[in-house]
This record gives C-alpha cells, sequence and structure tokens, in this order.
C-alpha cells in the first residue's frame, strides 16, 4: 500500500511555523475588527521572522486591550490598568530595550483615561509599536461614545454625538511620533505592510486601525462601521514593504513613489495614489488630515514618518547591554565608588 506522507510545515526564517506566533482562542465577539487586527499581527510577525520571546505584548482595558491574549503566546505580557499602559510600557522598554514593545490600546484607553498618558508617550519617542484598535465606542462597557466618535455619529439608541472628534493621528504627529498611519481592519494587504514597516522602525510607531464593534457600533448613522469605511476611504498611497533579508529587484519611479530606508536596512515604498504627497512633512501632514475631516474621509495610509530622529533611548544614553541584566557590580558599583563621586562634589 502507498504511503501519503504530509508536507512538512512551511517556516519562516528562523525556522518556526505561524502556529508558533499564535494566543490563545478569542473570547471577542465574531466579526469583531480586533480579530483580523491579531491576524495580521501573528502574519506580520511570523513573516518577519521576529522571535517571540523577544516581543513585549503590553495593554490597558477594553475589548482591544484584551486582543495581546490571542497572538503570540510566547512572548511576555502586562495588561496594565486602563490608559495607563504607556507608563508600563516605558518601563519595560527602559528596563530591557532588547525587547520589541508591542502596546494594543482602545480608542477608549488611549483617547479618554488614557491621554495624558498618550501625549506624553508620543513626544518621548520610546521605540514602540502603539496600535489604537479605534471603533468609535467603549465596546467592553457597551458601547458609549468615546473621543474619537464624529460629530453626528448616531448609537443605536438614537443618541447623537455632538462633540468633535480627538484624531490620534494627528496627535501623533504633532507631538513627534515618528510613524504615524491609518490602516482598516478589514484591508489585509494594507495593513499587513504597515505592520511589516512597523517592526523595521526604531522609534514610535503610532498605528489607527479603524475596527468596527459589530455589536454596538456597525448600524447606519455610525461613521465607524464596516460599510461606513468602504464607502468614505480614500487611500493616501499604496503601501508595500521590502524586509532587509529580500532582494529589492523592482525598480521604481521616484516621481511617483517615495522608498524610506527603514532603520534595519529594509525598504518602506509609497506609490502616491492621489496627490503628491509628501510623507516626511509634519506640518502638511496635519494639514492633510485636518481636512480630510472636513470631507467627511476615512483617510487610510502612512502620514508621516522620519527615520533620523533620535529615539528616547538614544537621548538617554543608556548602555548597550539591557539594565535589567546588568550585573550587580555594575549596578552597584560599590563604596569606594560612592566615595571618588563624593570627593567629586566637595
Ligand atoms: C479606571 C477605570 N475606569 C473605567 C473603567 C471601565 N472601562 C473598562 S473598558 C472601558 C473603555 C474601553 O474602550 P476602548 O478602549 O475603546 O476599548 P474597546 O472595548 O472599544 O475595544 C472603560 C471605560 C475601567 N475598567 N477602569
Ligand atoms: S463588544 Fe464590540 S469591541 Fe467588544 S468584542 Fe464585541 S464587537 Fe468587539
Ligand atoms: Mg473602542
Amino acid at each position: 500500500m502507498a504511503t501519503t506522507s504530509t508536507p512538512p510545515p512551511k517556516t519562516n526564517r528562523l525556522g518556526l511555523s505561524v502556529i508558533d506566533y499564535r494566543g490563545g482562542k478569542t473570547t471577542l465577539c465574531a466579526g469583531c475588527g480586533h480579530n483580523a487586527i491579531s491576524e495580521r499581527i501573528i502574519d506580520a510577525l511570523y513573516e518577519m521572522g521576529v522571535q517571540p520571546e523577544r516581543v513585549a505584548k503590553l495593554s490597558g482595558i477594553g475589548c482591544s486591550s484584551k486582543s495581546p491574549a490571542y497572538f503570540l503566546n510566547r512572548a511576555h505580557a502586562f495588561n496594565a490598568v486602563h490608559g495607563r499602559m504607556p507608563s508600563v510600557a516605558t518601563g519595560a522598554v527602559l528596563a530591557n530595550q532588547s525587547l520589541m514593545a508591542l502596546g494594543v490600546s482602545g480608542d477608549g484607553d488611549s483617547a479618554s483615561i488614557g491621554v495624558g498618558q498618550f501625549v506624553h508617550l508620543m513626544r518621548r519617542n520610546l521605540p514602540i509599536i502603539y496600535i489604537i484598535e479605534d471603533n468609535g465606542v467603549y465596546g467592553l462597557t457597551k458601547g458609549q461614545f468615546s473621543a474619537t466618535a464624529d460629530v453626528g455619529s448616531k448609537l443605536k439608541t438614537g443618541v447623537i454625538n455632538e462633540l468633535p472628534p480627538i484624531d490620534t493621528c494627528e496627535l501623533a504627529v504633532s507631538l513627534g511620533a515618528t510613524f504615524v498611519g491609518r490602516s482598516f481592519s478589514g484591508d489585509k494587504r494594507q495593513l499587513s505592510a504597515m505592520l511589516k514597516a512597523a517592526i523595521a522602525h526604531r522609534g514610535t510607531v503610532m498605528l489607527d486601525v479603524v475596527s468596527p464593534c459589530v455589536t454596538f457600533n456597525d448600524h447606519e448613522g455610525s461613521t465607524k462601521s464596516y460599510k461606513y469605511v468602504k464607502e468614505h476611504e480614500e487611500t493616501l498611497q499604496d503601501v508595500s514593504f521590502v524586509p532587509h533579508f529580500e532582494e529589492i529587484d523592482v525598480e521604481y519611479d521616484p516621481g511617483t513613489t517615495t522608498d524610506v530606508t527603514m532603520h534595519d536596512g529594509s525598504h518602506l515604498r509609497l506609490r502616491k495614489l492621489h496627490e503628491d504627497y509628501d510623507p516626511t512633512n509634519r506640518v502638511n501632514a496635519v494639514r492633510t488630515l485636518t481636512e480630510s475631516h472636513e470631507r467627511g474621509e476615512v483617510l487610510t495610509g502612512i502620514f508621516y514618518i522620519d527615520t533620523s530622529k533620535p529615539s528616547f533611548i538614544d537621548l538617554l544614553n543608556l548602555v548597550e547591554q539591557p539594565l535589567a541584566t546588568l550585573p550587580q557590580d555594575r549596578v552597584r558599583p560599590g563604596r569606594e565608588v560612592l566615595e571618588e563621586v563624593m570627593e567629586e562634589l566637595r
């Protein structure tokens, strides 16, 4: 009898299969945009060959903040207090700069209770990938408006939002984050390319991902529903990404495409779709976002990128070895060193 052999599982450059990047089974609602984002995170980390144990997953409180439990079981994780993930992330990165920090937050977690912490994280350029899974509501507490809800957006109960939204991308660009973009949980191709580029960046990456809440905010009158986003999405560029371990063999026309060399030698390629948009111009990025709001669009793409600004780690001039693993004799130099310092101060 002929035997049939199953083909070996596909592996990445570390020899790991995609299963090594998975997490627990989701407890979020079926169809929730947050589940699709977890899938894209799994694929991006697998395809980039990131060692799972090198990642620190961080989050606050909300359905979105639960989602790190559904990817990367083998990573470090800290589910912090509501809106306080940025300070926990800052501590973790400063203690061990060899970790790759991946923060997942919600629009409520970041733009309401956590806005103070969000603001200070953005201005420091701490190396972190900060994702806001943006559904315009507090999903976990049954669908109240969050601060990213658009004026005129309607709840299922008929309540209409009259307060202007906070655009977290506009805020992040003006405060100093060095990689800022918006995507949609339903746009597999664009979100995957952005996540891979985010992994190659050293500095604060802020990605606002519109992620519909099918239970509380996916109806007629909502501006964060699948239907509304599909009908009103304006894409700034066609985003593609060539990792440093792959040969670049595609020619590009500098007139229509911006090529950004990332910190690790990867290439981010942005093919202009509409206007002559320069993603390295901060003032223009803020203006473009404001104008697109006025037109009622959901603008997606990479709004701003700067690969030259020093990160928070560079500014602090930290030793290269992670503080967490420095030996005792370097952490506690001893009485003689203290006396030397005191002598210098006399
Ligand atoms: C200090 C504190 N205040 C309020 C709450 C209640 N609460 C839990 S989650 C949440 C909002 C979550 O909204 P968002 O971050 O948008 O996440 P989503 O559930 O929409 O993904 C609130 C207000 C809390 N857990 N802790
Ligand atoms: S309540 Fe909304 S945000 Fe929360 S899991 Fe369900 S669909 Fe997702
Ligand atoms: Mg929300």
